[in-house]
């Protein structure tokens, strides 16, 4: 029998969904309207005002937000209450460019964590567990949302924060962590260890709720194999609050959106059209409930596909499909796109743990991929033979679903930097030059 935290909400019919959404988005329109300057110049560059939106069918009209705009209106040019309203930040780690920082209200915390809850209970969570928080708290979403999620499901929350892993496993085995929250690169590295400490049998894990990055399903099924869990996906962004924007429930086919604070559409990147369901193309959320943070159709870069059919958990939110990359994570080789996410679906099928590494580079004006991965401890080999035998494997492998050549390059276990937080998978020097 499936669990949830606000079944009224969750499972509401879609007539429903769609009145909380024409309302609030009405509303918003006009908060953001009256509020941001920044957003309202950019309506009345379109010649629109708020009486223009009446309902979803308008929201076509408004202009989208990028990355781009929130450098420029950097730190705060996009906050729609004064400050003295705001109790929070959160930061993105802005590896390239200015940061973005998202402000929040009491409200928006408090809707946040409802989201977090949501995807707690369907991830199996009651009061009765005890949830490991082991994503990275601070400015980083990631520690924040899971743990405010975990206090409002009234279960035993641990604050770990990333790192210090024989910490994390101590006090996983010593108080009985049932549901753990980290990136799905980190469970692979903590699986690892606890493996390799004979741990297996005192760990009391039910369930783990990994997202914050790409992974795909053969990743998913190393995790769940080697911690004898449940894994499931969950997916935000800074922007537009954190994680809990969808969240994935037993059926496993793809992360319920919370329609009754985003709206999803899907576009076409290049060309900004809206796509009809079920196409592949850039996910766009406009939010409904936020006050202090109020985005609306912001560009999140990341490609999925939307699925309205009815889920078997009986919650009828839209579900989105992983994330197959993000548009600017999406590698151009030799004019072939490439998503690193290909290229772990190779390497996991192949008997390869998720520890690898994408080297891009231009040569002589020709551009080169090279994939340096891990041996397993099985398979670790000295013969040189065998190594490059596995290797030649993996280029063919590489080369059927690609559709290019990718040197391979096999090291021994242990030789690749594990990550505590988001795993860093490509180095592409191209962008140095
Ligand atoms: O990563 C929020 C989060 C924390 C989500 C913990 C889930 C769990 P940012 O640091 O702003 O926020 O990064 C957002 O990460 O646009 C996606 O590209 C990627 N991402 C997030 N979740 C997933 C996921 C947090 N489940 C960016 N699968 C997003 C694939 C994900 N990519």
């Amino acid at each position: 029998m499936e669990n949830y935290f606000q079944p009224e909400i969750e499972c509401a019919s879609r007539e429903q969904i769609r009145q909380w959404q024409d309302e609030r988005l009405v509303k918003q329109v006009k908060h953001v309207y009256d509020n941001v300057p920044y957003y309202r110049k950019m309506m009345e560059e379109k010649g629109l005002t708020p009486a223009d939106i009446q309902s979803v069918d308008d929201l076509h009209k408004l202009p989208f937000l990028t990355k781009d705009d929130l450098r420029e209106a950097y730190p705060n040019g996009l906050v729609g209450v004064p400050m003295s309203e705001c109790v929070r930040i959160h930061s993105t780690s802005g590896t390239t460019g200015r940061r973005v920082v998202a402000y929040y209200t009491q409200h928006d915390v408090d809707l946040w964590e409802d989201c977090c809850a949501r995807a707690i209970v369907a991830a199996g969570g009651s009061d009765e567990d005890v949830v490991h928080v082991a994503y990275g708290y601070g400015l980083f979403t990631g520690g924040a949302g899971l743990h405010g999620g975990s206090h409002k499901v009234g279960c035993l929350t641990l604050p770990m924060s990333s790192g210090n892993t024989d910490r994390q496993i101590q006090f996983m085995t010593d108080l009985g962590s049932t549901i753990i929250c980290c990136t799905p690169s980190y469970a692979a590295y903590l699986s690892e260890s606890i493996i390799e400490k004979g741990l297996q049998d005192q760990i009391k894990l039910k369930s783990g709720i990994f997202g914050a990055e790409a992974w795909t399903q053969e990743m998913r099924r190393d995790i769940e194999q080697k911690l004898g869990i449940k894994a499931f996906d969950i997916y935000g962004l800074t922007e537009i609050s954190g994680p809990g924007v969808s969240y994935e429930c037993s059926a496993q086919g793809g992360m319920h959106i919370n329609e009754d604070h985003f709206i999803p559409e899907i576009i076409d990147p290049n060309t900004g059209e809206v796509l009809p369901d079920g196409e592949k193309g850039e996910l766009v959320f406009t939010c409904i409930t936020k006050e202090a943070f109020p985005l609306l159709r912001y560009r999140t870069r990341d490609i999925c596909v939307l699925n309205r059919e009815k889920c078997a958990c009986g919650r009828t939110h839209v579900r989105m499909s992983k994330p197959m990359g993000r548009s600017d994570d999406m590698l151009i080789i030799k004019g072939v796109n490439v998503f690193p996410s290909q290229i772990e679906t190779v390497l996991l099928n192949n008997g390869y743990a998720a520890n690898y590494q994408i080297i891009v580079d231009r040569v002589n004006h020709g551009d080169t991929i090279e994939v340096q991965v891990e041996m397993t401890p099985e398979m670790f080999s000295d013969s040189l033979s065998e190594v490059s035998a596995r290797e030649k494997e993996l280029v063919n492998a590489l080369k059927g679903m690609l559709g290019i050549y990718a040197k391979v390059t096999l090291v021994a276990p242990k030789t690749i930097t594990r990550s505590e937080g988001k795993a860093v998978r490509i180095i592409d020097k191209r962008k140095l030059y």
